[in-house]
Order: structure tokens, then C-alpha cells, then sequence
């Protein structure tokens, strides 16, 4: 989580009666998006899913009930779920391996600086759409909190979560570690969500799975056990002390074997 002060995106300044349901569309949304990744100098993915029927923990459903009050129905509702790509040398600089503590040469912080830059990135794309489409905008994170959070389950009431969306939009699939894996991208990619007051189908898209491959379980000693990952990871993120709370070798190895067999189906 980030260290910088809360800029959770409110709503849109556009009265909503401004917008009609024939200006929202998924390609004007994914044009739009398009546009901004080129000029952001990012890579992106985006994916669309009705609000209704993706499974959300209670506290996490009853704070987007709250947070979407007034945009219509939740029938009608859309989740544009928008991910951008870290470049290469940001994710090469985590390392490949388990440490408990970072090398003193200093370079995984460039993971951790891609990471606040990501984020203030997805912060401006995701209210821009929100603003052009009438919408409202969920935070790529809860900033600001985390010296608030004593056990992970403080942050459930207070964001909806970005996976849940991406996986029911067909972005990616749900990998081994828990996070949502592209097939352009593996894990590394940060995501928001924008939700649009116009029900939209999703696309269908071919994801092939982790099939076999265990390569996060076998480099985290914290994915491995079955009570879960989610607070013995919070602590350690905390404890390894980088510019931002950051660790992201499941990232790292993942996407290394995500690159491996798309290459592998490529030369079969
Ligand atoms: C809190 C948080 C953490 C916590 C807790 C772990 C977690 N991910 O939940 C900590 C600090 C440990 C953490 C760690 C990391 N995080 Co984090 N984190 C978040 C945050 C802010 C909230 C996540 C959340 O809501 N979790 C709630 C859980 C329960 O949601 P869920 O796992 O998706 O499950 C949903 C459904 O599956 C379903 N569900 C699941 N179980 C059940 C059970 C029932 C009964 C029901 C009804 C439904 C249900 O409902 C759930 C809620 O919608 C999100 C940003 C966001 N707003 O989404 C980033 C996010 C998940 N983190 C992210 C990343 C990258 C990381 C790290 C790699 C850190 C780093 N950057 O180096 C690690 C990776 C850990 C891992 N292997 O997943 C990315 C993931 C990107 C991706 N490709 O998937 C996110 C999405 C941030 C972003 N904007 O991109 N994170
Ligand atoms: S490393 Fe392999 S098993 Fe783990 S999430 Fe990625 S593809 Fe799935
Ligand atoms: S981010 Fe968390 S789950 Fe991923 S390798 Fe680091 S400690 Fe393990």
C-alpha cells in the first residue's frame, strides 16, 4: 500500500443527466483508454463485467453499494476493469529468488517506484474515463493507511477488490498466488476500476491457467501454507523496508513463466 497521503477518486464532476447511454459504448471506453495509455507511455488491458454477479466479500459489496448510490441501477451497472503493464527493467529488478531482505545494491526499489508511479498513472486514467463516461473510479489502492492497518482484514470495508473485477471481465485468470494472471503481462500490471452507468456484456477470451506450473508456490514460503498468504505477507512487505510496500517475487517468477510458455506454444 501506498505511504502517500488519500486521494481516493470521488465522484465525477459531470452531472451524470449530461451523459447519455448512447455516448457509452465498450469501444468509445476502450478507445478513450487507448488514448491515454499512448500518452501515459504504458501498455494497458481492459475488460468489461456487469456489477451484478461478481462475488464480493459483505463488507467489500456493502462498501460499493455505498460508493455507487445514485448511479442508476445496480442492474444496469458496468465494472471497466483497466490494468497497466510495468516495463521489463521494472520487473527485472525484482529479485528472481527468495530473500528475506533486499540486496544492498538498492535496485529493487525501481519495482517500488514503478509502482507508485503506476498507480498515480491509473489514479488519472481511471477518473478521466470516470469523468468523459459519467462513471465513478476505485483507487488502483487504499492510500494512506497503511500506518491505520494492524491486520489485513482492516482494509476489507474500505475498497472493493480490483481482482474480483478483472477475473469476471476475462482480463486474466486467478494464478496459484491469488493474483490475477494476463496473458500479455503475467501478474505484472497494477489495476482500477471504473463503473459506468450502462450494462455492457463481457468479451469471451481464451485463458489458458497455471496448468502445472507451481513456480510462486515454490519461491514463496509465505503462498505455501493453506491457513493463507494475505497478513503474514502484509508484514513482510512492512518489514522489508523498500520506498514503497512492495516485494512482488511472485510477480517476478510469474511472469517469467507466463513469457516461458507462451513462448513454448509459440514454437510447438
Ligand atoms: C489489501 C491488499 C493487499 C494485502 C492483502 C492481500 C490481498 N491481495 O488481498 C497485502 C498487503 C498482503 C497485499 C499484497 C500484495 N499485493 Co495487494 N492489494 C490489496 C488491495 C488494496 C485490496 C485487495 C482486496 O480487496 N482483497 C480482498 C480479497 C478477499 O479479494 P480477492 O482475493 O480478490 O477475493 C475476492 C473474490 O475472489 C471473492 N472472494 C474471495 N473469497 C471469498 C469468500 C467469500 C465467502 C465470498 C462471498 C467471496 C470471496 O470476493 C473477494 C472480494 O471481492 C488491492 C487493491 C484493490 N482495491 O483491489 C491490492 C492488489 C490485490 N495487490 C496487488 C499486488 C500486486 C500485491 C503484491 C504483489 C505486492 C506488491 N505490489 O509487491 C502482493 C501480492 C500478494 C498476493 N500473492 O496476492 C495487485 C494485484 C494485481 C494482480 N495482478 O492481481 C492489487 C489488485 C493492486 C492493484 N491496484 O493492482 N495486497
Ligand atoms: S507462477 Fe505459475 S502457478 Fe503461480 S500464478 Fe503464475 S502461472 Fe500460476
Ligand atoms: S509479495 Fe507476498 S506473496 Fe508475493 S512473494 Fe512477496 S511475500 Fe510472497
Amino acid at each position: 500500500m501506498s505511504k502517500s497521503t488519500n486521494q481516493q477518486i470521488s465522484k465525477s464532476q459531470i452531472s451524470k443527466s449530461q451523459i447519455s447511454k448512447s455516448q457509452i459504448s465498450k469501444k468509445k471506453i476502450e478507445d478513450e483508454f487507448r488514448r491515454l495509455c499512448e500518452q501515459m507511455g504504458r501498455q494497458g488491458v481492459i475488460g468489461f463485467t456487469p456489477v451484478e454477479g461478481v462475488r464480493l466479500l459483505s463488507e467489500q459489496a456493502a462498501y460499493l453499494r455505498r460508493k455507487l448510490e445514485g448511479l442508476g441501477a445496480w442492474s444496469d451497472i458496468t465494472a471497466v476493469s483497466i490494468g497497466l503493464l510495468y516495463h521489463q527493467p521494472e520487473i527485472l529488478a525484482v529479485p528472481a529468488g527468495w530473500v528475506s531482505k533486499p540486496p544492498e545494491d538498492g535496485r529493487w526499489n525501481q519495482y517500488a517506484r514503478a509502482y507508485t508511479e503506476l498507480n498515480r498513472l491509473l489514479n488519472g486514467i481511471a477518473s478521466q474515463l470516470a469523468e468523459r463516461f459519467g462513471g465513478l473510479a476505485e483507487a488502483p489502492t487504499v492510500e494512506g493507511w497503511v500506518e491505520r492497518v494492524s491486520h489485513v482484514n482492516d482494509y476489507w470495508p474500505h475498497c472493493v477488490s480490483h481482482r474480483a473485477f478483472a477475473e469476471a471481465a476475462g482480463v486474466g485468470w486467478r494464478g496459484k498466488s491469488g493474483l490475477v494472471i494476463t496473458p500479455q503481462a503475467g501478474p505484472a500490471l497494477r489495476f482500477a476500476t471504473v463503473f459506468v452507468p450502462q450494462r455492457l456484456s463481457p468479451d469471451s477470451r481464451h485463458l489458458p491457467g497455471c496448468g502445472d506450473c507451481n513456480a510462486c508456490l515454490e519461491v514463496c514460503p509465505i503462498l505455501r501454507p493453506e491457513e493463507g498468504y494475505r497478513e503474514r505477507c502484509r508484514r513482510r512487505l512492512k518489514a522489508l523496508g523498500l520506498e514503497d510496500e512492495v516485494c512482488g517475487i511472485c510477480v517476478r517468477v510469474c511472469w517469467e513463466a507466463v513469457r516461458r510458455s507462451a513462448s513454448e506454444a509459440i514454437s510447438t
